[in-house]
């Protein structure tokens, strides 16, 4: 008998759903909640008047449910009875989508869970003081939705309106960062360790970072950025500590094996957190939406993490580590104004010659096997081609050195999966330039998935008309194949095969 359904991210048991148990570790309570969670915010979102108050909650509560975001059954009952009393009156339950026809199921599935990543990205720019009236009537208007009978074609329009509202958003989230922290610059980054006390931080939020960066000042702790935080070096407001040192380990999915016995305290600000391991369980802190129960949830003072860092006294020695290829420099910064203030030098490549194609190889990394696709698509592309990157995929490759084209090394690294509003900016602002649609570019959008953030990212790509996106490593449980073969038919889209076939079919030889 099953006992939860979960098909929302890309390691779902058997490419289907989870029914038992979450691979990610979720329980079938922890499921059951975070269901009774989204059905909540569903009828909120019915009767709620659209106040800054009800915003957050609705913000929050969805952040809540993406992968690896909280596994704790005590803070999640704690927002749901938040949500309760006022969404009383509305009988709405989500299991009616999950029993809907597989076409409209998928349907309401992409909007849901892209509307879940856009609420990580509403959540990061609100926190910095940034918030857009559209985006936040979106959320409103889409978990209305979720729960209204509506046609198949009206739900294909709200997909894409879901994608046009994240592309606000991102933007939105762009603006907060580089307003705040100023604009990335480009910025090498060691990945080993000295010796002395430090921290580890995790996640994606710029702001949990600086406020610890300024609460360690001058104690003796040094900090090193995992993961999706490694784009963080580049931050002239956040590099400008220099007890921010380099960057410790690689992508989400390693964390359990790089965290065994670190002598060092971890601080995660927002997903991707693994079932926490008792070889680390008494050094790993949460801040925020994340929470893991028996780790210490931590809410902006920082003082336990600090402790808890001088307490273990990390490595004797100076260490030395690599990245997965055996580099150990990372080079991060080429986010949209750094790469368009070169914007001539590459026009002026493509024109000559020297610059045959561009690449983005971005998106999410991940444990299933198959991922080693896009280290090895990296590896063969030409000496010509440039490969923009972004998110926690590109560990497979950040440590090897590409070399350069004219002065532009052939890897940029563009930052955070909440930074594909850089990517998309580069894309349209080329276009603009040569005079050609996006699609007329000689570009090429090479993608991985994993949780519902890219999900909306792939929403926005569609809903700006972008074709042929390769997508990997395998294709969404919750998209069926009459919606699939919608996307392939309007946008071309298509799984990866193997580098070579792709790199082959792309370059025309
Ligand atoms: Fe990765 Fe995790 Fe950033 Fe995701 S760390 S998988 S798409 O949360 O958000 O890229
Ligand atoms: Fe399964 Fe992914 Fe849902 Fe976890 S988030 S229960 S792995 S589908």
């Amino acid at each position: 008998m099953d006992k939860m359904f979960c098909f929302q991210c890309e390691q779902t048991a058997g490419s289907k759903a989870c029914t038992q148990m979450g691979v990610c570790g979720k329980s079938a309570d922890v499921a059951n909640l975070q269901d009774k969670l989204t059905s909540s915010l569903i009828k909120l979102a019915n009767v709620a008047n659209n106040t800054p108050e009800n915003t957050k909650i609705l913000v929050d509560g969805l952040f809540t449910t993406i992968t690896n975001v909280s596994f704790d059954l005590d803070s999640i009952q704690t927002l749901v009875d938040e949500v309760i009393s006022e969404s009383e009156q509305v009988d709405f339950d989500i299991q009616t989508v999950w029993d809907c026809s597989e076409d409209i199921r998928s349907l309401k599935s992409l909007i849901l869970f892209g509307l879940k990543g856009v609420a990580a990205y509403a959540h990061h720019a609100r926190v910095l003081g940034y918030e857009d009236a559209s985006v936040n009537d979106f959320f409103y208007e889409a978990l209305k939705a979720i729960s209204k009978d509506l046609s198949a074609d009206e739900l294909l329009a709200l997909v894409l309106k879901t994608g046009e509202i994240n592309l606000k958003c991102m933007e939105l989230l762009d603006r907060a960062n580089t307003e705040t922290y100023g604009t990335p610059a480009p910025a090498t980054v060691t990945t080993n360790i000295e010796k002395g006390p430090f921290i580890v931080v995790t996640g994606h939020d710029l702001k949990d970072l600086a406020i610890l960066l300024e609460q360690t000042a001058g104690k003796g702790v040094n900090i090193y950025t995992h993961g999706e935080m490694l784009p963080c070096h580049a931050y002239p407001e956040l590099k400008k500590y220099p007890h921010l040192k380099g960057n410790f380990g690689t992508a989400w999915q390693n964390q359990q094996k790089e965290f065994d016995n670190l002598p060092g305290a971890i601080l995660f600000t927002t997903n991707c957190i693994m079932p926490v391991k008792d070889s680390y369980k008494d050094r790993v802190f949460t801040t925020s939406v994340v929470q893991y129960p028996g780790c210490k949830h931590v809410d902006k003072d920082f003082t336990p993490v600090i402790e808890k860092a001088l307490e273990l006294g990390g490595y004797p020695e100076d260490k030395k580590m690599t990245g997965i290829n055996g580099g150990d420099t990372l080079t991060v910064g080429f986010g949209h104004g750094t790469v368009l203030s070169v914007a001539d030098k590459v026009i002026g490549a493509v024109k000559s010659g020297d610059l045959k194609h561009i690449f983005l190889v971005g998106g999410c990394d991940g444990a299933k096997p198959g991922r080693n696709y896009y280290t090895e698509f990296v590896k063969q592309t030409p000496p010509d081609t440039l490969v923009l990157t972004l998110a926690c995929g590109k560990f497979r490759f950040n440590d090897m050195d590409l070399g350069d084209i004219g002065g532009i090394p052939r890897l940029l690294d563009m930052g955070q999966c909440n930074d594909a509003y850089s990517a998309i900016k580069v894309a349209v602002e080329l276009a603009k330039a040569f005079d050609c649609g996006v699609n007329d570019l000689p570009l090429s959008l090479v993608l991985s998935w994993y949780e519902q953030k890219a999900v909306c990212i792939l929403l926005t790509l569609l809903y700006l008309g972008l074709e042929n996106i390769r997508l990997g490593p395998t294709l969404p449980a919750f998209v069926s194949p009459n919606v699939l073969n919608i996307l392939v038919d309007k946008f071309k889209i298509k799984p990866v095969s193997t580098p070579e076939k792709d790199l082959g079919e792309i370059l025309g030889c």
